[in-house]
């Protein structure tokens, strides 16, 4: 190639993959990776937990930045941390009554403190606070024990470590020098995510937040990317950047939101064939927040689970304990109350697939197999209208043999749904075909 044709080739590359940083199309999953997405996307539910230094004081995981808090002044917060009555046993269990399969929790949140045993620094549970001890190794062993799979938030931001120099759009407060040294920062990030995948058995993933806070710096994600899959391959990695999965990610993620809709604003990109996962809270906060009283109600957070795998994804539901370690009830109620829900209904729900019809105001629908489930989550009338779907026979009600009215018209269906039939939460109809 003459120096023309090599610019030429360069300008191309660029105007296919954009000028992000992390562009060339040659990740290959190994066979125990794909098989570990359909694992995910059979799972359909887990448990979020957000938890770090910052439930000391109990306004949320954005506290330093919020209340504009010195590194000096947020490191005491460490001191008064003693989570002694953290059960991982409990938790797992929790997680286990919801009718979840995995639990993702923050390895290390923005504030840079580190929920495990980490060597790269003192900044995290075992040397910075009177605990001692490391609650993610004690979570490994406890849901290997009770067969949930585990997964590790990290977050690429760190308002505490003086290498991550330029600033993006936070940690302006934290005090540190400027002229931190951004490549070793990366070589810091990445010995703490080898100690994870190198030191807590199998770990099912990586969910990275944070890369948005410095959309245009060089993050090296191939080379963060590739150490993660050569140490472990089955993991599947997946970021909270909002922008369409990059080269090396196994899932897909949006926050807050279902995909495909975009109430909270920073969900606006295109749905990937990657597995899907969307998570939420249960009040407001991510973090322990004592003062978030605004709880989802069981109804709601049902209706969020069933949303989401009518649109193909996963419900990642997030609690956030109190710096004791222990869980707060009202979490604890609604997360039991959901299991019992899944427990009557998960057939509807696990090994599914989104439906044949797509997300309705009305409800969602689900597939498995060769069932067809309507969720009619919304609905107040007698006739239900449902387009035209091929070799549909009948329907019954999910759980019973009651058969429902279903007249096949000119271009769709009319299935009856006498208020006897409705359930409050969810009606679920089996839609019948001819096997
Ligand atoms: C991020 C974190 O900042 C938050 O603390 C929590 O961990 C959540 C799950 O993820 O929240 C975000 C991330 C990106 C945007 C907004 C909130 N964004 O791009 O607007």
């Amino acid at each position: 190639m003459n120096r023309q044709t090599t610019k030429l080739a360069l300008l191309l590359i660029v105007a296919a993959f954009g000028s992000h940083p992390a562009v060339a199309q040659t990740y290959q999953p190994s066979d125990s990776n794909l098989k570990a997405r359909q694992w995910f996307q059979d799972a359909k539910f887990g448990m979020f937990i957000h938890w770090g230094v910052y439930s000391v004081p109990g306004r949320g995981e954005w506290v330093m930045e919020n209340e504009k808090i010195p590194i000096t002044e947020y490191e005491k917060f460490a001191p008064q941390f003693n989570p002694t009555q953290f059960s991982a046993a409990d938790i797992v269990s929790l997680a286990k009554a919801a009718g979840m399969k995995y639990i993702t929790i923050t390895s290390k949140h923005h504030d840079g403190f580190a929920m495990f045993a980490t060597r790269q620094n003192k900044w995290n549970i075992v040397d910075a606070t009177p605990y001692g001890k490391d609650p993610l190794k004690q979570l490994a062993e406890e849901c290997r024990k009770q067969g949930i799979k585990l997964f590790f938030y990290h977050s690429q931001l760190d308002w505490h470590n003086p290498d991550y120099f330029p600033l993006g759009r936070t940690g302006h407060s934290a005090g540190r020098p400027e002229g931190g040294d951004f490549n070793r920062y990366l070589e810091f990030m990445n010995a703490q995510l080898a100690e994870l995948l190198a030191n807590y058995g199998d770990v099912a993933g990586i969910w990275f937040d944070g890369m948005w806070d410095k959309p245009e710096a060089d993050w090296q994600l191939q080379r963060t990317y590739s150490l993660i899959h050569k140490l472990q391959p089955a993991a599947l990695i997946g970021s909270n950047h909002h922008h369409a999965p990059f080269d090396g990610e196994d899932f897909q993620m949006f926050e807050k939101d279902l995909p495909g809709s975009n109430t909270a604003g920073f969900n606006q990109t295109s749905i990937s064939q990657l597995p899907l996962e969307t998570c939420e809270t249960v009040n407001g906060a991510w973090g322990y927040n004592k003062n978030d009283k605004n709880f989802k109600s069981v109804t709601d957070l049902i209706h969020y689970l069933v949303r989401a795998a009518g649109a193909n994804a996963n419900f990642l539901l997030n609690i956030g304990p109190m710096p004791s370690g222990k869980v707060q009830p009202e979490f604890v109620e609604r997360l039991g109350a959901m299991g019992q829900w899944m427990q009557k209904n998960g057939d509807t729900i696990y090994g599914t697939r989104g439906g044949p019809i797509t997300p309705r105001s009305w409800g969602v629908s689900t597939q498995k197999g060769g069932d067809i489930f309507l969720h009619v989550l919304d609905w107040k009338d007698e006739y239900l209208a449902l387009p035209d779907l091929p070799g549909i026979t009948g329907a019954h009600l999910f759980g019973s043999n009651t058969a429902l009215e279903l007249k096949t018209l000119a271009g769709g269906l009319l299935l009856r749904l006498p208020p006897a039939s409705r359930d409050p939460i969810d009606t679920i109809v089996v839609l019948e075909r001819a096997k």
